[in-house]
């Protein structure tokens, strides 16, 4: 099965002024296209042609580092435009608020946890909420990496390149954080993650 770049679920200029038109053009439609594309060819001929996507990102971690790199991103970003909606970052459904609250505190101590994770992810990466062991945690990780490679389902991602922020916030990348928590999050595919990794 080969990557594929989806559309975004919304138009470019959807999420602002919390991410503005020419950030998603470049941040989908160049860099996302750009893993998509890179990971075809590096996918070619490897033990893992043909593989789900979740495989080859977990397969090809600590083995070859261009795909995995790659696959990597195109899973984190796939999820991506959807851990975002216009008008995001409402109420989150009880059950997994009930959840964020037993595992993580309250829903103020998780939001104030995923933004310092963001910000103390020294160079590029991502900020996460998982789902590890049956209970949440808030992760962070480097690169392409993923809370898949750290034996977790990632249910929340954050986007901590500068090619995700720079345009819009430029080195303010603690506002860029505490904007996509508070009016960006699309909690409901969240819930859709959390319910499917529950199981
Ligand atoms: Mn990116």
């Amino acid at each position: 099965m080969s990557f594929t770049l989806a559309d975004l679920p919304y138009a470019h200029d959807a999420l602002q002024p919390y991410m503005s038109k020419e950030t998603l053009e470049y941040h989908h439609d160049k860099h996302h296209l750009a893993y998509v594309n890179n990971g075809n060819n590096l996918v070619k001929g490897t033990e893992w042609e043909g593989k789900s996507l979740e495989d080859v990102v977990k397969g090809s971690f600590g083995k070859n580092a261009g795909l995995f790199n790659n696959a990597g991103q195109h899973y984190n970003h796939m999820h991506f435009w959807n851990w975002m909606k216009p008008n995001g970052g409402g109420a989150i459904p009880g059950k997994l608020e009930a959840k964020i609250i037993t595992d993580l505190g309250s829903v103020e101590k998780m939001k104030e946890d995923f933004i310092q994770a963001g910000i103390t992810q020294f160079g590029s990466g991502w900020a996460w909420i998982a789902l590890k062991n049956g209970k949440l945690e808030i992760m962070k990780s480097a690169n392409g990496e993923s809370p898949l490679v750290m034996g977790a389902t990632p249910i929340l991602g954050c986007d901590v390149w500068e090619h995700s922020y720079y345009i819009d916030y430029r080195n303010r990348r603690p506002d860029y954080l505490k904007a996509f928590i508070d009016h960006l999050v699309n909690w409901e595919y969240v819930d859709q993650l959390f319910e499917k990794a529950a199981v």
